[in-house]
């Protein structure tokens, strides 16, 4: 109930910055209002490009058909970053060898076409603070028998032709990455509940 009075003070105060809501608000505990100054919309420190960071995750053919989507997305959620786009496809050729346009000379590159473009994958664009460097670690070693236990990687596979996830591995990567698997408005902007203890810090 209490939540309810303070939410709906809060959206009049938003409107408007005047009159009744501001004096109202005045009497309640900056603590007490933080939690839903951001559920309700408020933007502070999140715009900030460093917190603004954002990485491609992508579960490859063997991930989805082996039913890890759940547990690897779990993973970055339990880590504190916050998902703004998800979606499932099937890879065309054309596609993988942009999105691996450095690999596309190497002899294992058409083994991995015929992997990668054998069933869907599930791609993601997760935000946060660090998320490009600290995706890299809590995927692990490209090649799965270099990966530590814990890693993605480590915790489910063992060979670097079936190593379940892929991972941006710069910003630069991140960038072009993103841009290339999505278009701008599939990319969602939005303030988590709990936003100064995930997105603020
Ligand atoms: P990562 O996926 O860790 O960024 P990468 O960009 O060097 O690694 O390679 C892309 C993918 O290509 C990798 O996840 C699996 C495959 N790959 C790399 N090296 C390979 C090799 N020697 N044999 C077979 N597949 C390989
Ligand atoms: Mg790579």
């Amino acid at each position: 109930m209490l939540r309810c009075i303070i939410k709906k003070i809060l959206q009049h105060s938003y409107v408007g910055e005047q009159g009744t809501s501001k004096g109202l608000l005045s009497a309640f505990p900056t603590a007490l209002l933080g939690e839903h100054r951001a559920a309700v919309g408020h933007r502070s420190k999140s715009s900030l490009p460093e917190v603004r960071e954002r990485t491609l995750i992508a579960v490859k053919p063997d991930g989805v058909h082996r039913r890890l989507v759940g547990q690897i997305i779990q993973r970055f959620e339990q880590r504190g970053f916050k998902l703004v786009g998800l979606k499932m496809l099937q890879v065309s050729e054309d596609l993988l060898s942009q999105h691996y346009i450095e690999l596309r000379t190497k002899p294992f590159y058409p083994r991995l076409q015929q992997y990668m473009t054998s069933g869907p994958v599930v791609v993601m664009v997760w935000e946060g603070h660090k998320v490009v460097q600290t995706s890299r670690v809590m995927v692990g070693h490209t090649n799965p028998a270099e990966a530590s236990a814990g890693t993605v990687r480590g915790d489910f596979s063992f060979h670097v032709s079936r190593n379940v996830v892929h991972a941006s591995d710069s910003l630069e990567g991140a960038q072009r990455e993103i841009q290339l698997w999505f278009k701008g408005r599939e990319l969602l902007n939005w303030d988590c509940c709990d936003q100064s203890n995930t997105c603020d810090v």
